[in-house]
C-alpha cells in the first residue's frame, strides 16, 4: 500500500480547515507535490513554495514549508527573487490559469524565456474558481461561465505549447487523475535546472460544473482519465480525433543556459572588468 506521508508535511493547527471544495482536484496536486519532494529528500528548509491567489495558490499556506502566498499573477516575480537571493533554494511556485496566464501572463512568458531554476505548477481548472467561475484564458471555446452566460468566445491558450515556445527548459502535462505521472512530472520538474513547467489539469467539481454540469469531483476526475491520451498516441490521431483530448507527458526538456548560472558570470566579469580599470 502506498505510504501516506502527507501528514508530516501540513500545518493542522494554523491553516486548517481548508478552503477546498470536496472533490477539488487542488488536494491531489499539493499531494503529489509533497510527494515529490519527499522523494527527493530534501528538507523543508530547503523548499520554498509561492503562490499567487486563488483556490489553487491557498496550497502553500497548508505545507510545513516555508511559504510566500502572494499577489494575484505576481508568485513568479516573488519567486524569482527569492531564487536569485538564494539560489540553493528549492523553489516551487503553485499558480493557477487565470493567476499564471491571464494577470500574470507576461511574468509567464518572460520566466520561461528567462529559464531560472523555478518550478512552476499551473493548476488548470479551466475556470477562475475562488472569485466565481469567470472565464480563464484556458477555458474551452464554447463552454460557460459567469461571464461567458451564452458559451465562451476566446480560444483557450495550450499551457504547453506556449511554455515551451516561450523557453522553459521542462514541460510537462498531466491530468489530476494520473496521480503518478504527475508525481514523476513534478519529480523531474523539480530535478531539471532551469525553469519547468508542469500543468496539471483539475476537476473544479462547484464553479466549472455549475455553469457546464459536468457533475461531481468523480465524475469529472472519471472524464479526465477517458479525455487523456499520451504525446505518442496523439501523433498518430487526426485534428478531429484530437479535438476533445488532453495530449499528457513531456512537451520540452532542453538544456537552455539556467538564469542563476548565467548570472553568477556576469557579476564575476563585471567584478574582474572593475578590478582591471582599478588597476590602470
Ligand atoms: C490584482 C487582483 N485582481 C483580481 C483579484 C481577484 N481574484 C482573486 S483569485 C482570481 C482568479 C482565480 O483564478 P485562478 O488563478 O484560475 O485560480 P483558481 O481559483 O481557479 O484556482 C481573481 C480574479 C485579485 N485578488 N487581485
Ligand atoms: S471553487 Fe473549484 S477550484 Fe475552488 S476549491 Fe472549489 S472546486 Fe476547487
Ligand atoms: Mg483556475
Amino acid at each position: 500500500m502506498m505510504e501516506n506521508i502527507i501528514h508530516d508535511y501540513l500545518r493542522p493547527k494554523k491553516s486548517f480547515p481548508h478552503v477546498w471544495c470536496p472533490g477539488c482536484g487542488d488536494g491531489i496536486v499539493l499531494n503529489a507535490m509533497v510527494r515529490a519532494i519527499h522523494s527527493l529528500g530534501k528538507s523543508k528548509d530547503e523548499v520554498v513554495f509561492v503562490s499567487g491567489i486563488g483556490c489553487s495558490s491557498r496550497a502553500p499556506a497548508y505545507t510545513d514549508f516555508s511559504s510566500l502566498h502572494g499577489i494575484h499573477g505576481r508568485a513568479l516575480p516573488f519567486a524569482t527573487g527569492i531564487k536569485l537571493a538564494n539560489p540553493k533554494l528549492t523553489v516551487v511556485v503553485f499558480s493557477g490559469d487565470g493567476d499564471a496566464l491571464a494577470i500574470g501572463g507576461n511574468h509567464f512568458i518572460h520566466a520561461c524565456r528567462r529559464n531560472i531554476d523555478i518550478t512552476v505548477v499551473v493548476i488548470n481548472n479551466n475556470i477562475y474558481g475562488m472569485t466565481g467561475g469567470q472565464a480563464s484564458p484556458t477555458m474551452p471555446t464554447g463552454a460557460y461561465g459567469a461571464t461567458a452566460p451564452y458559451g465562451n468566445l476566446d480560444r483557450p491558450f495550450d499551457v504547453c505549447k506556449l511554455a515551451a515556445a516561450a523557453g522553459a527548459n521542462y514541460v510537462a502535462r498531466a491530468t489530476a487523475f494520473q496521480f503518478f505521472q504527475l508525481e514523476k512530472c513534478i519529480k523531474e520538474g523539480i530535478e531539471k535546472k532551469g525553469f519547468s513547467v508542469i500543468e496539471a489539469v483539475t476537476p473544479c467539481p462547484s464553479l466549472y460544473s455549475f455553469f457546464n454540469n459536468t457533475g461531481r469531483g468523480v465524475d469529472m476526475l472519471k472524464k479526465l482519465r477517458d479525455r487523456a491520451v499520451t504525446t505518442q498516441k496523439a501523433a498518430t490521431l487526426s485534428p478531429a480525433e484530437l479535438e476533445d483530448k488532453i495530449v499528457t507527458g513531456v512537451f520540452a526538456n532542453e538544456n537552455f543556459r539556467e538564469y542563476c548560472a548565467g548570472y553568477a558570470e556576469l557579476v564575476e566579469k563585471a567584478e574582474r572588468s572593475k578590478k582591471n580599470e582599478e588597476s590602470l
